[in-house]
């Protein structure tokens, strides 16, 4: 419970109302604002939680015709067409628009909160099973995955379907091209350089996508005696570091489109095609999203001929911090282990492993989105954290 309501105000000819809150702070509120966020079930529909009215009825011009506070514990509002709204101050002390509290709203829904690592990286680890029966465990997996990136489940059973199981777990896969689940073997005519035998340098999936998926899962099936380790390297870290080091070889980065294709057949025939940025920046130059797979960047190269060069030095820094020995972390995937991780973040590879006529290498992969992910995140907080 916080603060109750000592004192409401209409401020600028009824266009604020301000809040005195019984701890001595104050809020301010548009009116506009309050009136488009009305709770009666005039303007609000309960069962789906969303506002029933038309932005076509609402006046942006607004005033508030009378104001009281009801017990300390909520405000009523009476607007000159005598349409009455009621605001909970709790409701309104968490929507204060004071730059403290808009932080702290942002902080719970999209838990920001980014720890960096390189070599050192001290692996999370799971029991597959608890993360699939308790939802404290299947809590602390997915704050794990936001925060670090990377979480390994370990005990799931060494057959394919596992991963169909982890997604009802959390709602529903990503369905692309290479199918619902899809297996890395090395195969004959592959579609894929992942379906070799061959090394995989840093990468994330799917690049070829406008929309990459955001968490990938590998289940280890069958593990090879020799070679097949795999790799992990922080990708927002990396960026941080190249920011510093190399400002113009960042910027590069973060500014060239990079065209991507990827043409065959898998789940369905596919001919795709897209730019990304390999570093991806929100407004503040922060990397958001790492986009950057070679062998799926196409040999069709959009920018003027001048700036090719310069390009490819940019790309060649930043792959060479990727593989720098304080930043990668090395390991290698027993049978039932998952590695789940962020794709957006993570750049993965794997070492080369000898071909056969058998299969001595089976992992089987996955996508979700992280709008899934974090969706079930939150609904297993407020079950495990008892919190509305
Ligand atoms: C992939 C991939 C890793 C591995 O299939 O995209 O990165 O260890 N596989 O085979
Ligand atoms: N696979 C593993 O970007 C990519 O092509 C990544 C995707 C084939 C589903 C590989
Ligand atoms: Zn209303
Ligand atoms: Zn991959």
């Amino acid at each position: 419970m916080g603060p109750g309501i000592e004192k409401v105000e209409a401020l600028d000819e009824g266009h604020f109302i301000r809040v005195e809150w019984e701890d001595g702070r104050e809020s301010r509120y548009p009116c506009v604002w309050l009136r488009d966020n009305c709770q009666c079930p005039l303007c609000f529909l309960p069962s789906a939680a969303a506002r029933r009215l038309l932005f076509e009825d609402l006046d942006v011009d607004i005033v508030v015709k009378e104001v009281a506070v009801a017990d300390r514990k909520k405000i009523s509002i009476t607007w000159p067409d005598e349409h009455a709204s009621e605001y909970e101050a709790e409701w309104l002390k968490k929507r204060c628009f004071s730059e403290e509290a808009r932080a702290e709203m942002q902080a719970d829904l999209f838990l920001p909160e980014c720890q960096y690592w390189g070599s050192d990286l001290q692996l999370p680890k799971i029991p597959f099973e608890e993360v699939m029966y308790n939802d404290e465990s299947a809590y602390k997996w997915l704050c794990a995955l936001k925060k670090v990136g990377i979480v390994l489940l370990t005990g799931a059973a060494t057959r394919q379907g596992e991963l169909i199981k982890l997604g009802h777990r959390i709602g529903f896969l990503r369905l692309t091209f290479y199918g619902p689940t899809w297996q890395v073997q090395d195969k004959a005519d592959a579609n894929n350089v992942a379906y070799t035998n061959g090394k995989l340098c840093f990468h994330t999936d799917y690049p070829v996508l406008h929309h990459p998926p955001g968490v990938q899962f590998l289940h280890c099936i069958k593990q090879t005696a020799a070679g097949g380790e795999s790799e992990v390297v922080d990708g927002f870290h990396v960026s941080n570091k190249l920011k510093k080091q190399n400002p113009e070889a960042y910027q590069i980065l973060s500014s060239t489109a990079v065209d991507y294709t990827d043409v065959g057949m898998d789940y369905c025939d596919f001919a795709v095609h897209c730019k990304q940025r390999i570093i991806d920046i929100d407004s503040r130059g922060q990397a958001v999203r790492i986009n950057y797979n070679n062998a799926t960047r196409d040999t069709v190269f959009d920018i003027p001929v001048e700036k090719v060069r310069p390009f490819y030095a940019a790309l060649k820094e930043f792959n060479d911090l990727l593989n720098s020995p304080e930043h990668k972390f090395t390991y290698k995937l027993k049978p039932g282990d998952i590695v789940t991780f962020d794709n957006w973040r993570l750049l993965h590879g794997r070492q080369s492993y000898p071909s056969g006529s058998e299969v001595t290498r089976h992992l089987e992969g996955a996508y979700a989105d992280w709008d899934v992910v974090m969706s079930r995140l939150r609904l297993l907080r407020k079950r495990v954290l008892k919190r509305d």
